[in-house]
């Protein structure tokens, strides 16, 4: 079927508003923040090479994480898929920047790694009044740290975002079934985070 110019246009803002009143706003379109996430993809591309960021502070997990997509009630709800690889860069704290994650995810192919996604990783504390969201995506959580690589007790809302690799869930999914683990030495199957209550 051919689309033309407005048509695909109005095609793209009915699946946003379908999507939106679903609930789904992880998948819906995100054509008003395009001009800024493209910005941020254009900002973050000198991480393609790790050792960049590595400099810049961006420190690897070793693990590659990947989820089954089992569900327990209570818990994250993760669809089959991988995140990867997460780079985290401790130095980075305070509100999330929409120009500055804290986290860069890398998925291992063959002897390298490609970075593939973002993320904003922020912590509960008292001072939290309200979920942060960026692009108009709700942060997840809270929820607790992601054993066996953060501490349970590490209780945090986060985002993600693959700027630089497809995602069939979405922009926004925290999993991502075309990214692998395979040709990781350290691929790491975890079970889905534990949700806790808070603002
Ligand atoms: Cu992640």
């Amino acid at each position: 079927m051919a689309f033309g110019r407005t048509d695909h246009r109005a095609f793209i803002l009915a699946l946003g508003l379908i999507s939106a009143a679903a609930g789904h706003t992880t998948t819906a379109a995100d054509e008003p923040y395009k001009a800024q996430i493209d910005a941020l993809r254009k900002s973050l591309e000198k991480y393609q090479d790790y050792k960049v960021a590595v400099r810049d502070l961006y420190l690897s997990t070793v693990g590659c994480v990947h989820y089954s997509g089992e569900k327990i009630s209570g818990h994250m709800e993760y669809l089959k898929g991988a995140m990867g690889v997460h780079f985290v860069n401790v130095t980075i704290d305070g509100p999330p920047d929409p120009m500055k994650p804290n986290v860069l995810i890398y998925e291992p192919v063959g002897k390298e790694l490609k970075l593939v996604a973002v993320e904003w990783l922020v912590p509960l504390t008292d001072k939290t009044k309200e979920r942060p969201s960026l692009f108009g995506q709700p942060f997840m959580g809270p929820m607790e740290g992601h054993e066996p690589l953060i501490p349970a007790q590490y209780v945090h809302y986060d985002l993600h975002a693959w700027l630089f690799k497809n995602n069939p869930l979405g922009m926004f999914a925290p999993t991502n079934p075309d990214v692998s683990c395979k040709d990781s030495d350290f691929a790491l199957l975890e079970a889905p985070t534990k949700m806790v209550h808070g603002p």
